[in-house]
Formats: structure tokens, C-alpha cells, sequence
């Protein structure tokens, strides 16, 4: 079976778990659900410009579009979608 969101998985694989995979530097890690559930309460309009444009939190940085500046908008928002999916 096909996963749900590929093009999410394949952008979270290459740029963002680096960081959110092993929480370095206080990166949420998906599937981790009590740690995403007061992220997701925020709506997925914050989390996208929050993942788009990057901002500092209570944990730390998160740099925009993970540092990845040449990733378009609907790679990053689908790798967003990928990270929220495994934490519901
Ligand atoms: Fe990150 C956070 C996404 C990459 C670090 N992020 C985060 C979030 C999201 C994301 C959605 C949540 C938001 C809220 O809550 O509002 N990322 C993401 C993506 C990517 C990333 C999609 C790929 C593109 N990150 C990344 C990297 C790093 C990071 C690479 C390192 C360098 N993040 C981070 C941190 C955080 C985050 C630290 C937390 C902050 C606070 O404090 O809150």
C-alpha cells in the first residue's frame, strides 16, 4: 500500500528529520502525540507558516522552510501534513 502523503514523507526524510526525528534542539518528533497535540490545537494555517517562514518557541528555532530555501510551499506544507498525521 502506497503511504497516504509520499510527498510529504520524502521532504520530512530529506530536510526535516534531521532535526524532528531525534528532537535535537527541542524539535517536536512525530508520533510523539502529547508533544503535538497543543502544536496541532493551533490549526494547520499556523503550523504551515510556522514551518514556512520559521520562528523561535518556548523550545527553540525553527528555521524557515528548515533551511531549505529552495523547497516550495506545498513541499513544505505537505511535509507538515506528514508530521501531523503520525502524531494524531
Ligand atoms: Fe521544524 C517546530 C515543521 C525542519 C527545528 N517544525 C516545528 C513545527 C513544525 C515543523 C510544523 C511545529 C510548529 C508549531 O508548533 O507551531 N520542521 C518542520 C518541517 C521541516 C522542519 C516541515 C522540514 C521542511 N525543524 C526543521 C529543522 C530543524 C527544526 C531542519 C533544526 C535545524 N522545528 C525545529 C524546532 C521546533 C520546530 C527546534 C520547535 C520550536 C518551538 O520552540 O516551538
Amino acid at each position: 500500500e502506497a503511504p497516504a502523503n509520499a510527498a510529504g514523507e520524502s521532504v520530512y526524510k530529506k530536510t526535516c528529520a534531521l532535526c524532528h526525528a531525534a528532537g535535537v534542539a527541542g524539535a517536536p518528533m512525530p508520533g510523539n502525540k502529547d508533544e503535538w497535540a497543543p502544536r496541532i490545537a493551533q490549526g494547520l494555517d499556523v503550523l504551515h507558516k510556522h514551518a514556512l517562514e520559521g520562528y523561535t518557541g518556548e523550545k527553540g528555532m525553527m528555521p524557515a522552510r528548515g533551511g531549505a530555501a529552495t523547497l516550495k510551499d506545498e513541499e513544505v506544507m505537505a511535509a507538515v501534513d506528514y508530521m501531523v498525521a503520525k502524531s494524531q
